[in-house]
Order: structure tokens, then sequence, then C-alpha cells
């Protein structure tokens, strides 16, 4: 199989998005040398997008960000799927304004030696917050570019201390009809609840594989998933499950909400791919969010590099 390397994406434009991507440094130096309060909305020259400066230390860009320009905040908060709030895309943002991401608990169960329901501020305290710009291709043939803030999956996942017979990780979203008005419903449900996913522990352990508890460096809007939530670029957008309440390990591989939902369209492995297309469309081409034309879609949505061998026994037009 021909696979697309990361380091093949266009760099035609490469020095003007460097310049807005260095805009943390950028930001903190004209504050320095200009005096400005590092609080306010500083607008890059050059770049499309408003850039909030928080004041707030940021790392460096990292090795696995894209240097892409990123989505603004209002399309990453007003366009999502969250069908817990309703199958439009506007209808997260407008029916997740009373949503209550605090006090929030974590149940942490299965094969695994810390077995315990965890207040989130103690399930997380002590990881360090990192940033990571990553590009989000939907099943649905458009894409984002998102700066989140959270930490690996990896460093949540050490401490928790999975026993060595736990292959998988599974994931479950709230169930609280009182908040969900989808979950209101008796008859005509669009999905079972919960939402669940899953990843095989290597792919859980990928240093790409991440927890988001932020966007732009400000909590997690509650229509992205708030509190926290899954973010695995290389993997179509359903495997992102939101508002997590249970984390499960198991020596079964869980069966994902899209894949028990329709499982001739959806599997458990849900790796982005642009040779193997939807039953109903291609996914050959995306639409960027905020763009007109479309753009080609790359193997494993640009991260091959650190994500292809985890796949190499596989057949991928199986393992859809
Ligand atoms: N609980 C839950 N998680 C979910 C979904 C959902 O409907 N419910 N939709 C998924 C889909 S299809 C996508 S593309 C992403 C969208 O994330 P965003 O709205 O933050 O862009 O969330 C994923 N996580
Ligand atoms: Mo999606």
């Amino acid at each position: 199989m021909l696979i697309q390397r990361g380091s093949d994406i266009s760099s035609s434009e490469i020095t003007p998005e460097n310049l807005c991507h260095n805009r943390r440094e950028f930001i903190k130096t004209a504050s320095t040398v200009l005096g400005i309060a590092a609080a306010g909305t500083i607008i890059v020259p050059g770049c499309t997008t408003n850039v909030e400066a928080t004041g707030e230390p940021q790392a460096k860009h990292g090795q696995y960000d894209t240097t892409e320009k990123p989505t603004s905040l209002d399309d990453i908060a007003s366009y999502n799927n969250y069908y817990e709030f309703g199958t439009g895309k506007d209808d997260p943002a407008r029916n997740s304004k009373n949503f209550k991401p605090k006090p929030w608990t974590v149940k942490v169960e299965g094969m695994v030696k810390k077995p315990a329901t965890y207040d989130l501020d103690e399930l997380i305290k002590g990881l360090t917050t990192e940033d990571r710009i990553y590009r989000m291709r939907c099943v649905e043939a458009w894409s984002m570019v998102i700066p989140w803030s959270g930490f690996p999956l990896a460093n949540l996942i050490s401490r928790l201390e999975p026993t060595p017979s736990a292959k998988f990780v599974e994931f479950k979203t709230l169930v609280d009809p009182n908040q969900y008005p989808e979950q209101r419903r008796s008859f005509l449900k669009v999905l079972d609840w919960p939402y669940v996913e899953g990843l095989r522990m290597d792919e859980a352990t990928n240093p790409l594989a991440f927890i988001a508890t932020g966007i732009y460096g400000k909590p997690l809007p509650n229509q992205n998933g708030a509190p926290l939530r899954l973010v695995t670029p290389w993997k179509y957008g359903f495997k992102g499950i939101k508002a997590i309440v249970n984390i499960r390990f198991t020596d079964k591989q869980p069966v994902n909400t899209w894949q028990q939902q329709a499982p001739q369209e959806y599997g458990f492995y849900a790796n982005v791919n642009p040779m193997v297309d939807h039953p109903r469309w291609s996914q050959a081409r995306e639409r960027r969010i905020g763009e007109f034309f479309k753009r080609p879609t790359l193997m494993f949505n640009g991260y091959a590099d650190q994500v292809a061998q985890m796949y190499s026994g596989l057949d991928l037009r199986k393992n859809y």
C-alpha cells in the first residue's frame, strides 16, 4: 500500500504560516518590547485568525504540531458533531449552554491496578499540560485544524496501571437526559446511549493520542466535549469521544457506537484512509472549514510517520 508521509504535506506557504504559528513567541516578544499587557486579543499582521494572548506560559511549537493555519475558535465552537445535543451542526453550541462540566467524576474499571471513581481534578492532578495543533478529519469529509491543550493519553494510562492482560481501552460519554435533549427520546433514538469508543492499547499509548481539556488555551467549550475528550488525529473524528465519564481496560475489542450503529459503514479502527471510500461517498478529498476548494485527504490524515507501523500486519480495507 502506498503511504503518503507527513513530510509530503505542501509547504508552499510555510513562511507566512510559520510567522502565524510562532505567534506565541511573537506575542510574548511584542508584549515585552511594546509594553502591551499580555491579556487582550492581539492581531498578528498577515494572519487571518485572531489570536488570543492569554498570558499563560505556552509550550514552543512542538514536534507533533502542524504548521497549517488553525481554524478560528468561532468555527471550532459552532460547527460540531455531538449527537447528545442534536444532529444539526449548530445544535451542540445552542443546546450545551447550561451543561455542567464541573464537578465531574470518571470511573476507571476493568483490568487495571487502580480502579476507582475519581474526581476529575484528582485524576489529572500533576499531569503536565501541553498544546497540540492537530488536523481533525471527520468521516463526513470536512476537516479543521485545532489547537488543543491537554495531556498525552499515555501519561494518564501509566498512572492508572493497567494489567498486562489489558489489550484495549474503552471510553463512555455521560448519560444524563436532564442535560442531553437527545437522551430524553424513548423512540426514534438517533443513537444508543452512552456513546462508546475504544482503542487498542498500543494506539492509546501512541504519543499522538491525546486527552484534550482546552482549545486555544482556554477550557474546552461544552460543545467540544468539556471537561475532557479524546483526540486521535490519525483517525476519523468520531473516535474523539466527548465528555468522558468511564474508562475501562479490557482484553476484548470494544464495540464502538458507530460500528454498532452501521457496521457496514464504520469499523473499530476508523483510520483516515483516502483509498477506502465510505459506501456512500468518496474519502479521497475533504473540505477544510473556512476554505472553498477541496483538498486531498492524506493517509492517516498526514500522521503516517507516527502511526503506520502499528498497522503493518493489518489489511486496511477490511479493518476500516
Ligand atoms: N459523545 C460524543 N462524542 C462525539 C460525537 C458525538 O456525537 N457524541 N461526535 C463525534 C464526531 S462524528 C466528530 S467529527 C467529533 C467532532 O468534534 P468537534 O465538535 O469538537 O469538532 O466528535 C466526536 N465525538
Ligand atoms: Mo465526525
